[in-house]
């Protein structure tokens, strides 16, 4: 018996090894096995980190834009967004969200512009800015959710001597990374300024059950353009009352909540973007949970705690809170605790990508 004879000695091996991945890259090439892990770990790993960012430091670097860099065609918005640190120079919350903070000076305009990307607005404070959404000049108030779906043309102008600040919500990231964007000027300025208390879309759209005969069947972002704080308010109230009675209607213990749909279809009000109000009585903490797709929070009244993936952080008014994906999540109230949340989820269910998990 002679031992098989060997074909190339282990330098050999390496040497065609390591010419094998020159040419790889060469031809523009990468093989799996050296990637596996990184592509697809056993769990998410995402880039972003969980993170806040306090009202107390935003508002006034807001008013200090105000000052200093005026609003108009080209740069469109005094928008400042929250850049997550584990995405660093960028301008996302997250990697497929955008948060940021608007301010309209005195008597300022936004000019109207159009784009693919959808968006709303959340009212913390203030008010006395019309958002013009495709010609319908919508109030915005404390408390309010304004929505402006993609490719509707829209222009904010504040009427009164006061500025106004809010924070806005868009798809930006996601549809950058997906190369859907299409960005449009509209007239300059805005051409209706005139200042209703209620819009024609909820003069339509704003009936509780109740849809106009003549409307489309089914349209893929909602027809009405905002969700007013009292309705909101007086939802939630009532589903802890309900509670309170020994019937069902909270998502948990001490813990209401509403999401913003679609009127038309029940589903979420916006195609990429799920909305949502969250109560939660003081004293009460909520179950920690982890989801697939990424979520900004923030406080709109109360006080209380986060615990994001173990690390516990206090809570105020205002502050806004970045949930990368598969992070779990915690809120204790201090006080009673009304907390606004915008996340991607629509996107994960439609796709069959998203996993809740409860700890
Ligand atoms: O108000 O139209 O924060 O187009 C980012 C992009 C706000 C807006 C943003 C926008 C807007
Ligand atoms: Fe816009």
């Amino acid at each position: 018996m002679t031992p098989p004879i060997p074909t190339s000695t282990e330098s050999e091996t390496t040497a065609a090894e390591r010419q094998l991945y020159r040419d790889f890259a060469e031809f523009g090439l990468i093989p799996l096995w050296t990637q596996r892990a990184d592509l697809m770990p056993a769990t998410p790993t995402p880039r972003a980190v969980p993170h806040i960012w306090h009202w107390g430091d935003l508002y006034p670097l807001a008013a200090r834009a105000g000052d200093l860099i005026p609003v108009g065609r080209g740069g469109e918005r005094r928008a400042i967004a929250v850049s997550n640190p584990g995405l660093p120079g960028l301008p996302y919350a997250t990697p497929t969200l955008w948060a940021a903070i608007q301010y309209l000076g005195p008597y300022e305009v936004a000019p109207a512009h159009r784009h693919s990307q959808n968006a709303f607005r959340f009212v913390l404070e203030g008010e006395g800015v019309w958002t013009v959404v495709d010609g319908d000049p919508v109030a915005m108030r404390r408390g309010d959710l304004l929505l402006t779906p993609g490719w509707c043309f829209h222009g904010h102008h504040n009427p009164n001597p006061r500025p106004m600040a809010w924070l806005d919500g868009l798809d930006i990231p996601f549809v950058a990374y997906t190369d859907a964007g299409f960005f449009e000027f509209g007239e300059d300025g805005v051409h209706d300024r005139s200042t209703p208390h209620r819009s024609r879309s909820e003069r339509i759209w704003g009936h509780p059950g109740l849809r106009p005969v003549s409307a489309p069947a089914a349209t893929a972002n909602s027809p009405l353009a905002a969700y007013r704080w009292e309705h909101t308010d007086a939802a939630l109230a009532a589903q802890l009352e309900v509670a309170a009675e020994g019937h069902p209607g909270v998502l948990e213990p001490g813990h209401a909540a509403v999401r913003f749909t679609n009127p038309t279809t029940g589903s979420d009000a916006l195609t990429t973007l799920r909305t949502e109000m969250h109560r939660i009585v003081a004293g009460q903490r909520t179950a920690a949970v982890r989801e697939t797709g990424s979520a900004v929070w923030q406080v709109f009244e109360g006080s209380g705690a986060i615990t994001l993936d173990g690390a516990r952080t206090d809570l105020a008014r205002g502050d806004v809170i970045a949930v990368p994906s598969w992070c779990e999540v915690a809120l204790e109230a201090r006080t009673d605790l009304d907390l606004f949340r915008f996340s991607d989820t629509p996107v994960f269910e439609r796709l069959d990508l998203a996993r809740r998990e409860y700890s």
